[in-house]
């Protein structure tokens, strides 16, 4: 399989594990689980011919490990991203003293007076190095990084909590604890 081929795939992947499974008519579980069978055999009615071998080597090559599969290897799931009411199960994690967030310039305003809200997702995203928030931001437009207080957030009693991924995420971060 190419790199492109690969990337086609996981993008189709992180559409039906994040957003709307029904497009292959398929239901993830309450924790966003599903069956690989069951994904192989939608995936293929649908078209789009791909064996277990080959999915491995999409969720191994996949650049931010956007999908895990379970212990004994019969489901997978998609890390973070989604936009489906599923519980992750994630344990809250104290997070370094600094996160960072990129967004784009045009959504400042909007953010300084409601903090960063989770729109269409499950959590805001939060990462511990600001050249990821870079490359985040720069999908929506001119980016820009906000440096989040995540130490003083956490003394606050927000939750935070930490994807397998990598990802940190959260409900809601207020506009007193954004520095730009
Ligand atoms: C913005 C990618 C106006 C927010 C990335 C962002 C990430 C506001 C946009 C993951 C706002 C939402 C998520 C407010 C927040 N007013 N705009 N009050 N509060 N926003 O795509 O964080 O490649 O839902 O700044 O790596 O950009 O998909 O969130 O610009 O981890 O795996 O509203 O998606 O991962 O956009 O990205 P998104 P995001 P994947």
């Amino acid at each position: 399989m190419n790199k492109q081929e690969l990337k086609k795939h996981s993008k189709f992947l992180s559409l039906i594990l994040r957003h709307q499974p029904e497009v292959v008519d398929i239901q993830l579980d309450e924790q966003g689980w599903v069956d690989i069978d069951v994904l192989l055999n939608a995936l293929n009615q649908k078209g789009r011919h791909i064996n277990r071998s080959q999915l491995e080597t999409i969720v191994l090559n996949n650049d931010k490990k956007r999908f895990t599969f379970n212990k004994d290897g019969s489901r997978i799931r998609a890390n973070q991203g989604h936009s489906i009411n599923i519980d992750l199960a994630l344990k809250p994690q104290t997070p370094p003293d600094v996160l960072y967030h990129g967004t784009a310039v045009r959504f400042l305003n909007s953010i300084r007076q409601q903090g960063l809200v989770k729109r269409s997702r499950q959590h805001v995203h939060l990462s511990s190095d600001e050249e990821t928030a870079r490359k985040v931001g720069s999908r929506h437009g001119k980016p820009v990084i906000l440096s989040i207080g995540a130490k003083q957030m956490h003394q606050d009693q927000y939750q935070f909590f930490l994807s397998k991924n990598g990802v940190w995420l959260t409900d809601h971060v207020p506009p007193q604890y954004i520095q730009s």
